[in-house]
């Protein structure tokens, strides 16, 4: 039977990448007079590397030997990133980064129908909160049962710790549960964790592989904003509770 369904949050929930966590890691490097500038296109190739410190560490190792090889250079990414995590934050803060189509009407629709909310990411926990009540409101962290997220466990995504974690804090079997992602190592996470998966894809992963996924959208979308079927089917122009149910109990 199903009982929870456990998302992704960065791509999933919104479109953080872009305007959100690209603009707050550039806005660290300006504070801390370094160099570095993360353009749309450069970012969507180190997105391939998942973790904010993990990405930093690679860029510095291919683009900026000084840095790489001084004696601190850990406590410097730390810095870094506890900077560009309150630039982030404040983004949020100012509401400019919307949840996705139908997102708000899934949660809504899911908890109507008694299923636990959880959620699975690589992302700091702050970014997870700050999102969660510039969109939702104040309390609705509190929505979500179980929230995996950031450097809880060592091996972020592709791996699947996180969400083992989260369904050991849920009590619950993978195949009691659905994962919502929209990138190949969220779906690789998802799948070794043994959990079927629906993908939602975005400008930055449209061309990545979800072969193994129970079914990839371009967006869950409303009524009135039709959602474009990648891999599977659907009965309806978008994706709701009575759809993913449906999909369930094909599997
Ligand atoms: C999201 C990420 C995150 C964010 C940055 O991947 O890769 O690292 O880009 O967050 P996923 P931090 O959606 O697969 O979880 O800087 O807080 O690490
Ligand atoms: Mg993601």
């Amino acid at each position: 039977m199903l009982k929870a369904l456990i998302f992704d949050v960065d791509g999933t929930l919104a479109d953080t990448e872009r305007n959100g966590h690209r603009v707050a890691f550039n806005l660290a490097f300006q504070e801390a007079n370094l160099n570095w500038d993360w353009g749309v296109e450069l970012y969507g190739e180190f997105l391939a590397v998942t973790g904010g410190k993990e990405r930093m560490r690679l860029y510095a190792d291919q683009h900026d030997h000084d840095f790489a090889t001084q004696p601190n250079v850990d406590e410097r990414i730390k810095q870094l990133h506890a900077s560009k995590t309150r630039h982030y934050v404040r983004l949020l803060g100012e509401g400019k980064i919307p949840l996705r189509p139908g997102v708000e009407r899934i949660l809504k629709e899911a908890e109507n129908a008694g299923l636990t909310l959880a959620i699975a990411t690589t992302t700091t926990p702050q970014n997870v909160s700050a999102l969660i009540e510039s969109t939702l409101g104040a309390d609705a962290i509190n929505r979500f049962a179980s929230i995996g997220a950031g450097d809880v466990v060592a091996a972020k995504k592709p791996a699947p710790d996180i969400y083992l974690l989260v369904l050991k804090e849920l009590g619950l079997q993978a195949n009691e549960c659905l994962a919502f992602e929209d990138s190949e190592n969220g779906v690789l996470s998802s799948l070794a964790a043994n959990l079927a998966t629906i993908v939602t894809t975005n400008t930055y992963t449209k061309d990545h592989d979800f072969s193994g996924a129970t079914l990839v959208l371009d967006q869950y979308g409303e009524l009135d904003q039709s959602a474009n079927v990648l891999l599977g089917s659907m009965d309806k122009n978008h994706l709701d509770i009575e759809g993913i149910q449906k999909l369930y109990d094909a599997l």
